[in-house]
């Protein structure tokens, strides 16, 4: 059993956190401000506890439904792009780049493992700032961040797709209501966006962050900007656009790796791919459900200068 602190495990902890549920269907705890599906808290808390970071070490962080698949494909190939083959072609990005949480609680179908110092240590989280360890977090660590948001009623759109797909289909104002209460698996997407965004503001040199609308309207300036930041400089115009073309939504979405392959056991890889438009919300939600989110983003984001 993983021990978190030297009194209790990290189970014997989650035992006693407040409990809701999420989508009618998962249970979810409340850690430390953010709700968690039980399953990931414990990967989480471990990797808090006892993961060292290394100087040359990617993370990249998202709250989800912000782009993730997207932004592991483009920075797996801005690192990888004079390997001789394009993993990508054959590889579901969730693979070639994992999120830690899931890692670490279901390690067999990963090639690798998240503390192996000889691995490509360019990982993922869904995990919030204050959560993560502090090896990365520290003023000596050179470990750069990238984070990707989204504006939060398409996140609610996609998220909506996605879930339904997998659980119980529940309406959408339901939907709605739960996403701005924070009931979700990785807490409130407003407080988790706050927490990158007042960190990146303090320290851009140790995270950028980046938005989905943007890397839509310029990637050429925004997947150059990344590469940098990184410490993967791109020489030319030419590379810049091998890249945008490997990780287009259509390309990848019609690989046969992600059009009939899965992500572990449980989940299909075509889950991942949908529309990938800027405004699709606009296709569902009333302007009742569209004003409820504005509020929370008036309220939570512009506040603090994000404008989303
Ligand atoms: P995750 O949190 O489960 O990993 P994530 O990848 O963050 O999901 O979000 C999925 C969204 O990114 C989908 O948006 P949609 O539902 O509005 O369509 C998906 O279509 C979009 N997406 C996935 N891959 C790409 C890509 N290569 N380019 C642009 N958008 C993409």
């Amino acid at each position: 059993m993983a021990k978190y602190s030297n009194e209790k495990s990290c189970s014997e902890i989650i035992e006693e956190l407040p409990k809701a549920r999420f989508w009618d269907t998962a249970d979810i705890v409340r850690w430390e401000g953010f709700w968690y599906i039980p399953n990931f808290l414990e990967p989480a808390m471990s990797f808090r506890s006892s993961f060292t970071a290394r100087n040359d070490d990617v993370l990249l962080a998202s709250s989800i439904k912000t782009g993730t698949t997207w932004i592991k494909a483009l920075a797996y190939s801005c690192i990888h792009l004079h390997d001789d083959e394009d993993a990508l072609a054959g590889n579901n990005p969730h693979f070639l780049v994992p999120t830690v949480e899931i890692v670490l609680y279901n390690i067999k179908p990963f090639e690798f493992d998240i503390y192996d110092a000889s691995a490509p240590r360019l990982i993922h989280t869904h995990i919030p700032y204050s959560h993560l360890p502090d090896s990365i977090k520290s003023s000596s660590s050179s470990t750069k961040i990238v984070y990707i948001a989204r504006n939060p009623k398409d996140i609610l759109i996609s998220m909506w797709h996605f879930f339904n797909s997998m659980f119980k289909p529940i309406p959408i104002d339901k939907a709605v209501d739960s996403f701005c209460s924070g009931f979700c698996n990785y807490g409130s997407f407003f407080d988790h966006v706050a927490e990158y965004w007042i960190e990146s503001r303090k320290r851009p040199e140790k995270i950028l962050f980046m938005k989905y609308e943007k890397l839509k309207n310029s990637p050429k300036v925004e997947i150059s900007k990344m590469a940098e930041f990184m410490g993967k400089p791109l020489g030319s115009e030419d590379e810049v656009e091998k890249i945008i073309w490997r990780c287009s939504l259509e390309r990848l979405k019609n690989l046969e790796v992600n059009k009939n392959g899965r992500f572990l056991t449980s989940m299909s890889n075509d889950n991942f791919f949908r529309k990938g438009e800027v405004g699709d919300w606009k296709n569902y939600l009333t302007p009742d459900m569209a004003e409820k989110i504005d509020k929370m983003s008036r309220d939570k984001l512009e506040t603090i200068g994000l404008f989303l």
